[in-house]
């Protein structure tokens, strides 16, 4: 019997949205300032797939975001699979929404980069501006000059140490912070600002993005935290949603992920709260959703915190140098500030999402279907496949270390500041030996990238780590 409660995560969303409030307020302080320079805005989802609809429902909010804001098309160059607006799953063909109350963010996205193109040599050689070297696309790149601002939006599932791109490529974090020192070292920017939500987002520069670089950089997770979903479509018909679900017709499905949704959406909050700033204080505010949320978690221990690297201190630039300065306009993007301030909502860890759906799927379908039997097959299967990753990777620590300490060295975390690993080159052949012998690493697999990392920090050779991974994974 599977406890809906135990696999899908279903909890009031708590900490994230005081955090990213009080983060997205400080640096929204200075909104109206102005700045000079281009302003240039990249924009991921790194995935594809019904399931992942919120990874793109970000995107293409950002993008209206930035549009609302007076970017122009030819600075905005945008990264997504485009499968959701025409997916037959989608009951609203053509649309694709990122919160329960919104409208349509689908219509203008520029399709840059669609499809297959969406990878990580494309990302890379957009950002540096290398136009030989990108495939496919619209061939648009970030042709960035020394007085310009960037803002790099990136929305994706992760891991350890790891973001991903659609069909499973993954890119490492030392690849991605040695991009970001070329292009520093190109001197074609001013300031750059990252904002990264996947899970463990935080393990993608901590300890290894060095300051100095004019980076800062925003995650929506601490190193070794799962960052969540929201808005997610109620399991049952006799669920109650909080207030929060998105419309009937979404079952199963996430419109969009804690962070994004609450930064986007606390800059709207910016201009509707203008007029009440004098009666309401931040400080109030952020008191009483503190005390209202804080009772509650110890036991919903689900949410995440968010993170700042980099330089910090340019967290205090205005959001406007980065975002454009404020529209007059932006009702019509109907994005309601309001729904999401109330602070209740439906999150499902991003790991989660997939059986979440299926769960629901399997929940909703008629007793006796085909589409309940193939929903119930598919679960199974998933959960198997959860079930043999972690018992081979458990089996690989017990092997090298011991069934005593196996565990414990797998799942360690190292302090902040600390990097998940000392020698990523390490770390990335390890993965590669693990897979050879045990099979690819899912979405939900390449949570255990931490424990293959322990196995590089603690010395294992290479030859020890492939004859191991032969024993553990050979049955
Ligand atoms: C989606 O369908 C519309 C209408 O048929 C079409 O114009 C559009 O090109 C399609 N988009 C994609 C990504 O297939
Ligand atoms: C640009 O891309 C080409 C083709 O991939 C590559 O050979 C070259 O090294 C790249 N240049 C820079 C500056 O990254
Ligand atoms: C706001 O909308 C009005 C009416 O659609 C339009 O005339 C005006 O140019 C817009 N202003 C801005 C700043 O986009
Ligand atoms: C789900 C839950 O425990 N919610 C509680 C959060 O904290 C407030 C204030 O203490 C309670 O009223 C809720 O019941």
């Amino acid at each position: 019997m599977i406890s809906r409660y135990n696999i899908v995560g279903i909890f009031f969303l708590v900490l994230v949205s005081i955090v990213v409030t009080i983060e997205g307020r400080s640096i929204t302080q200075f909104l109206t300032q102005k700045t000079k320079g281009t302003k240039w805005v990249v924009l991921v989802a790194g995935s594809n797939g019904w399931t992942n609809y919120r990874h793109q429902a970000n995107v293409c909010h950002a993008y209206q975001i930035m549009k609302a804001g007076g970017l122009k098309d030819e600075n905005i160059i945008v990264f997504m699979y485009d499968d959701i607006a025409n997916n037959t799953e989608n009951p609203r063909p053509g649309v694709i929404i990122n919160n329960p109350h919104g409208h349509d963010v689908y219509k203008g996205v520029p399709k840059d980069y669609v499809g297959d193109d969406v990878n990580a040599n494309n990302f890379f050689n957009v950002i540096l501006a290398n136009k030989s070297g990108v495939v496919g696309g619209s061939g648009k790149v970030l042709k960035s000059g020394p007085n310009d601002h960037i803002f790099i939006y990136f929305t994706d599932h992760g891991a350890p140490g790891v973001i991903s791109m659609p069909y499973n490529e993954v890119i490492y974090a030392h690849e991605l912070v040695n991009m970001l020192k070329k292009k520093h070292a190109s001197g074609t920017y001013d300031r750059l600002v990252f904002y990264l939500e996947a899970c463990e987002s935080g393990s993608m520069f901590d300890g290894i993005l060095p300051k100095g670089l004019n980076i800062y950089a925003m995650t929506a997770s601490k190193p070794d935290e799962d960052s969540y979903g929201t808005y997610c479509g109620e399991s049952t018909p006799v669920d109650s949603c909080w207030g929060q679900c998105p419309p009937p017709e979404f079952k199963g499905v996430c419109l969009g992920d804690l962070f994004n949704v609450s930064w986007m959406e606390d800059r709207y909050k910016q201009f509707s709260d203008v007029q009440d700033r004098k009666t309401n204080s931040l400080h109030q505010q952020y008191s009483r959703v503190a005390k209202r949320t804080a009772a509650n978690l110890t036991y919903h221990n689900y949410g995440s915190h968010v993170q700042e690297y980099g330089d910090k201190v340019m967290s205090f630039d205005p959001l406007a140098a980065y975002l454009g300065e404020t529209s007059k306009n932006h009702s019509h993007n109907s994005v309601d500030a309001k729904s999401f301030s109330t602070s209740s909502s439906r999150n499902v860890d991003q790991r989660s999402t997939e059986l979440f759906y299926l769960f629901t799927k399997h929940q909703n379908a008629p007793e006796g279907s085909d589409e309940k039997y193939e929903a119930k097959v598919k679960l199974n299967e998933l959960m198997s496949q959860r079930s043999q990753v972690d018992s081979n990777v458990k089996h690989l620590g017990d092997l090298l270390f011991g069934v005593e300490k196996g565990n414990e060295v797998l799942h360690s975390v190292r302090p902040a500041g600390k990097p998940l690993v000392d020698n990523w080159d390490c770390l990335k052949s390890y993965v590669k030996i693990f897979e050879t012998h045990c099979g690819r690493l899912t979405v939900y697999g390449r949570k255990h990238v931490r424990g293959i990392a322990n196995i590089c920090n603690a010395g294992i050779t290479s030859e020890k780590m492939a004859a191991m991974s032969a024993q553990a994974c050979s049955s």
